[in-house]
């Protein structure tokens, strides 16, 4: 749990940082707690992505919690702040790779890091002593079925593939046939990237998703929406339109690694409720944690 725990801070370093940083600066500004201080945490707050709803939310609850409790010094808020932050996280259960027999489907625009959570996706549920198929239903862009082949031969993963160009629903239909006989636990499908306003594209998402639903079984289908942390209030309008067309079930944020503005979480927990499960720390196998809201927000914000 430590070791996790250190791998998280170090994914998160750059957010950390910036958010730390201005914390300690509103703290040393303002060492009693003042309007000045709650004006430079909420600035804080908001130029991180948390977003302006859930700051203002947050510090207002801060603020009557700290009075509450009649704190004085502004050092003092930050176990609250935490605790606060843990709880607007707390949006419901995630079940993906948790409960046994799910066909997860994986989308999101392109390049977010789709077929890469996939492997990785993969190497986690294999590490819980779970088995998985690999469904290449990304027959659109070149080299895409190849390059899911190449992760599925390093990791000894069965993968079920069509040739490109053919229809996607028809490969997740054959990797749930493959996966009844082979009595496998998940269906992980890989599918194309695209932009939620490309409408014959997702109506083929929402053509997968059907023939998922019809031939399920006993096997529980679940959509997964990947989100790149560093497209900030973008990913936002994202969720909303994949959301409404398709239905997220939950959310996988990646490259954290790669942004200082990590509060983004926050405001998409906030906005729409729906489970974050994932977030990405890196481009290795390894680069991938399960959300806990608590760890999350410690790992952010602990100074
Ligand atoms: N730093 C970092 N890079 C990541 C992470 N996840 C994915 N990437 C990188 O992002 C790039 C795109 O990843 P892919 O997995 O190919 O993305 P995709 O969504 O499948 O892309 P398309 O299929 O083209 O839509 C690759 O270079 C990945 O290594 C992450 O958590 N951190
Ligand atoms: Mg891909």
């Amino acid at each position: 749990m430590v070791a996790i725990f250190k791998r998280l801070k170090k994914g998160l370093s750059k957010s950390r940082t910036n958010i730390t940083e201005k914390i300690t600066t509103a703290i040393k500004r303002s060492p009693k707690l003042d309007e000045v201080f709650w004006e430079d945490l909420e600035e804080a707050l908001i130029s991180s992505d948390v977003g302006f709803e859930a700051t203002v939310e947050i510090v207002d609850k801060l603020r009557a919690d700290a009075k509450k409790q009649r704190l004085k010094e502004s050092a003092d808020i930050q176990s609250l702040l935490i605790e606060n932050i843990s709880e607007i996280l707390s949006v419901g259960k995630s079940k993906i790779l948790k409960d046994d027999k799910q066909i997860i489907i994986v989308f999101g625009v392109n390049g977010t890091g789709k077929t890469t959570t996939i492997a990785k996706l993969y190497n986690l549920a294999k590490s819980k002593g779970k088995e998985s198929i690999l469904a290449a239903a990304d027959t659109f862009r070149a080299a895409a079925i190849e390059q899911l082949e190449i992760w599925a031969n390093r990791l000894s993963a069965k993968i079920v593939k069509h040739e490109r160009g053919s229809d996607p629903a028809a490969v997740v239909y054959d990797s749930i046939k493959a996966a009844d006989a082979r009595n496998s636990d998940y269906v992980i499908a890989d599918t194309a990237g695209r932009l939620h306003t490309q409408a014959n594209l997702m109506d083929e998402l929402k053509k997968i998703k059907r023939v998922a639903t019809e031939k399920a079984g006993d096997y529980t289908v679940k959509t997964l929406l990947v989100l790149d942390a560093n497209t900030g209030q973008n990913a936002l309008v994202q969720t909303k339109l994949f959301n409404e067309a398709l239905g997220v079930d939950e959310i996988a944020l990646t490259k954290m690694d790669g942004t200082a503005k990590g509060g983004i979480v926050i405001a998409i927990a906030k906005e729409f409720r729906i489970p974050i499960s994932f977030i990405g720390i890196g481009e290795g196998i390894d680069d991938i944690e399960e959300f806990d809201p608590k760890s999350f927000s410690e790992a952010l914000f602990q100074t």
